[in-house]
């Protein structure tokens, strides 16, 4: 199978007719659809648009949309196959409310009733701040800027966050930091257009397939990646930088400090558009090229080779992910990274960004209307200006708007566990799987009065500790927007009805309201997610994040609109870039130039534990797998987790490949996972995808998070291998065995295995 092939891009054939579906590779009668509706596709932030076929009043296919400015109707497999989310068997389909220690059905009356008791009871009890809300990248735009207003104004508690800081939290607050705003300034077109294209810790080929066809839309661009691992995107490259593990910091300011030596730097851009040049100038004065060669283990010839290729570029596009936000250093990476792209000019041009690619569907909804990290459009909770103009918009008094943001997430499950936060609200994210510590977290969640999860599946390994499951419709059922990494605003279409009684997380937030009986304050007049929308417009028009000048019927018809765009701009399709006038959001128009500091990553590998583990992702497979492993061609081609290590490694541990290993650090214990030898990982290093609960690799990962954004240190920890128990049991079925094993598990649903017991009684005496 060709690498284009499996990364799903050799689809053009089907723009138009399900019948050649490379991934189903068949197609029978009872599939071909009534009707197409059209959408954008609910994994990525990549923001593909798509059609939904529907047959009979259910979802039977999905082909891609060729007028879409994004994919122009290609679909990566995770796109192509995404119906089967759908129709799966374990739908969250009815309330439940435990009560002795089970689940039993109730009426969603009593359930949102019982909801708003027990918080305002807690809030009574123990103060507003008690009740704290986790939530989401993959909501639409509507139901974040509602849920904003419920929490901080209606239920009246700051404690709100999502998985966004497990993800983009960094990349938010270093553009804060350089640019004065949030937002990522380029477009996708600038992949087309640049002629030097720097990928840092971004595996698009497997995270953000679709970027990876625009990337080869430009073969004459020079491609170079940043990774310690040969991942499918470094095979895709011209140059690989091969770099030891959290060493990017070093590597930039080394790129900064050639820059400034060899006199590449745009005088006239830094000179009118920045500000602290001298300052940055003074702080790489040690980032020789000979001691970031020691750091990052990259030849001098390579990092001078690669500053130089970058900053000669007529237009240079730096692009990164998780590779760089995952780390205690993350924030002062991505300042290390726009002061490069401003140093050099190559910011507010075509194909030149410091663009941080986003990983959650709509992940930058919540940034621009969330009211967690800021305040609706971007603004500060910390500026008077800000508050006083947003309570005037929402003609509140501006005592109701809170002065600085509640607890991060890392921060409300330390309050859990120490009780000052008593009641819990998890919307759309399963942390039993993605957060880091997992031991941590078990005792956070288990140390709850009350914990509402809030879903499409049940159960899932965060739903079963759920004293109350109110069951979410999800992509397909519902209406709204998502905004992709490109701020591309696209329209999101529900094709079929939710199961039995489930509903979209927009109602069921207006039903929260009615509970609490502040819906007529907060969601006044609204019904659908549509008057929310409006309400959002007036509320983002004249920000940086500018809804004003949008229709739902304009964002359908030109397949997405990107902001900013104000009232009455036409929709002239043209590709929208921040900062084209180098006027920055800051006070004085000027970017920051922010010098920072490399150091080594927190937990160094010792004699007990001496390899780096390295934590990511497939390309078959989306985050804790609730809705891939749904997916049978996904399923089957990646059923299992497995650890990468290289020859080397395996040889001196006398381990064959595909042997079975426990992954061991000093908090947990991975068990009985598939070794992979293979030397696309550096001895010394190990790398696991965090897909898979029963081999839950945030077992062992740490509690370290950036002090700035608070995202966790997700990429390193410090771990060893032990061959597992079970090794010579599983040994002689060989991987045919195993992979048929979980597969059969799958099929009947129960992928999602038995949680750890001792749980039940806490829940129970919660639950009363
Ligand atoms: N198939 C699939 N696609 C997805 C997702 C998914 O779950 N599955 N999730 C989406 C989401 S929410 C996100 S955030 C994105 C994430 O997209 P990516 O960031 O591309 O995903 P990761 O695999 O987590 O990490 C990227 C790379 O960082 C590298 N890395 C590790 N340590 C370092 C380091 O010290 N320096 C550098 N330079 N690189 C390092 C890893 O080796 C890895 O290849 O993907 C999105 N797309
Ligand atoms: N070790 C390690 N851990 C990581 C990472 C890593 O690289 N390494 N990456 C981190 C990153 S970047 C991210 S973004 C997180 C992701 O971590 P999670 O957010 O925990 O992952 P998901 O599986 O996407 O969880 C989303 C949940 O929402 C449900 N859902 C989907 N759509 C809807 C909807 O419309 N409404 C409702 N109510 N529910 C819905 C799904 O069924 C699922 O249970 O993981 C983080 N954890
Ligand atoms: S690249 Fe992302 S948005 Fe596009 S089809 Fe794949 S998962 Fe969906
Ligand atoms: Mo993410």
């Amino acid at each position: 199978m060709t690498l284009k092939r499996l990364l799903g891009l050799d689809t053009r054939a089907d723009r138009y007719s399900y019948a050649s579906d490379p991934v189903a590779g068949y197609v029978s009668a009872q599939k071909i659809p009534d009707k197409w509706v059209a959408t954008t596709c609910g994994y990525c932030s990549v923001g593909c648009g798509m059609f939904i076929g529907v047959k009979n009043g259910r979802a039977v296919s999905v082909r891609g949309n060729p007028d879409h400015p994004v994919n122009r109707g290609m679909l990566c497999p995770k796109g192509l196959s995404e119906h089967h989310t759908i129709a799966a068997d374990n739908r969250a389909r009815y309330p439940l409310l435990r009560r002795n220690g089970a689940f039993g059905r109730v009426s969603w009356d009593e359930a949102l009733t019982t909801m708003a008791a027990k918080f305002r009871e807690t809030q009574e009890r123990y103060g507003p701040k008690s009740v704290g809300v986790i939530s989401t990248g993959q909501l639409v735009t509507e139901e974040f800027y509602a849920l904003g207003k419920l929490v901080q104004l209606g239920i009246g508690t700051p404690n709100l966050d999502g998985n966004t800081t497990l993800c983009m939290a960094t990349a938010v607050a270093g553009y804060k930091r350089s640019f004065g705003s949030d937002g990522p300034p380029g477009a996708y077109e600038d992949l087309e257009n640049a002629d030097v294209i720097l990928l840092i810790g971004a595996n698009v080929a497997e995270n953000h397939p679709i970027l990876c066809w625009r990337l080869r839309a430009n073969p004459s661009a020079t491609v170079i990646v940043v990774d310690p691992r040969v991942t499918k995107t470094a095979m895709l490259a011209d140059l690989h930088l091969p770099l030891k593990p959290r060493a990017d910091l070093a590597l930039i300011n080394g790129f900064i400090h050639f820059v400034i030596e060899n006199d590449l730097v745009d005088h006239e851009y830094v000179a009118r558009h920045t500000s602290g040049f001298e300052e940055l100038r003074e702080s790489v004065r040690t980032y020789t090229p000979e001691r970031v060669s020691e750091i990052t283990g990259l030849s001098v010839e390579l990092i001078c080779r690669t500053a130089w290729t970058y900053a000669r570029a007529r237009a240079g596009f730096i692009g990164w992910t998780m590779g760089v936000n995952h780390s205690t250093k993350g924030t002062e990476t991505v300042n290390a990274i726009n002061n490069l792209a401003l140093i050099t000019g190559n910011i507010g041009r075509a194909g030149a960004a410091p663009f941080s690619i986003t990983g959650q569907c709509n992940a930058m909804g919540t940034r621009e209307a969330g009211f967690a990290s800021s305040l609706p459009g971007y603004r500060k909770f910390e500026n008077p200006d800000d508050r006083r103009e947003l309570a005037h918009l929402w003609s509140i008094s501006e005592e109701r708007i809170p002065t600085a943001r509640g607890l991060a997430y890392p921060d409300i499950i330390e309050a859990a566990l120490d009780r000052r936060i008593r009641a819990l609200w998890i919307i759309a994210t399963n942390p039993v799987v993605s957060f880091p510590n997992y031991g941590s977290l078990r005792q956070a969640l288990e140390s709850l009065d009350f914990l509402v999860v809030q879903d499409g599946y049940h159960p899932t390994p965060t739903s079963e500790y759920a004293h109350l499951m109110l069951p979410a419709a999800m992509w397909g059922e519902k209406e709204g927007t998502y905004t992709n990494s490109e701020r591309r605003v696209s329209k999101v279409n529900r094709a079929v009805p939710p199961p039995d009684e489930a509903r979209s997380d927009f109602d069921i937030f207006l039903g929260v309201a009615d509970a609490l009986g502040v819906r007529d304050d907060i969601f006044p007049g609204w019904s659908k997610p549509a008057d929310a929308f409006e309400e959002w417009k007036r509320i983002s028009a004249g920000r940086l994040c500018d809804y004003s000048g949008m229709t739902y019927k304009a964002i359908e018809q030109n397949g997405g609109l990107q902001w900013p765009l104000p009232a009455g701009k036409v929709h002239d399709g043209e590709v929208r870039r921040l900062y084209t006038d180098g006027k920055f959001q800051t006070d004085d128009g000027r970017a920051r130039l922010l010098p920072s500091a490399w150091e080594p990553f927190p937990e160094q590998p010792n004699e007990e534990f001496p390899f780096v583990l390295n934590t990511g992702r497939t390309v078959e497979h989306w985050h804790t797998r609730t809705k891939t492993s749904k997916v049978p061609i996904l399923e089957r081609l990646s059923p299992s987790a497995w650890v990468e290590m290289n020859p080397a490694d395996a040889r001196a541990l006398r381990l064959k490949p595909q042997a079975r290993v426990d992954i061991v650090s000093r908090r947990g214990r991975v068990q009985s996972v598939e070794l992979r030898v293979t030397e696309t990982v550096a001895a010394g290093q190990l790398f696991v995808p965090f897909h898979y609960f029963e081999a839950n690799a945030n077992q062992v990962t740490q509690s370290a998070f950036d002090p700035i954004s608070r995202e966790p240190n997700y990429k390193q920890s410090a771990v060893r291998i032990e061959p597992s128990s079970t090794e010579g049991r599983l040994w002689s079925g060989g991987s045919a065995i195993r992979n048929s094993l979980s597969l059969i598990r799958s099929w009947r649903g129960s992928t999602i295995p038995i949680l750890p017991r001792g749980s039940s009684e806490s829940r129970a005496r919660g639950a009363r």
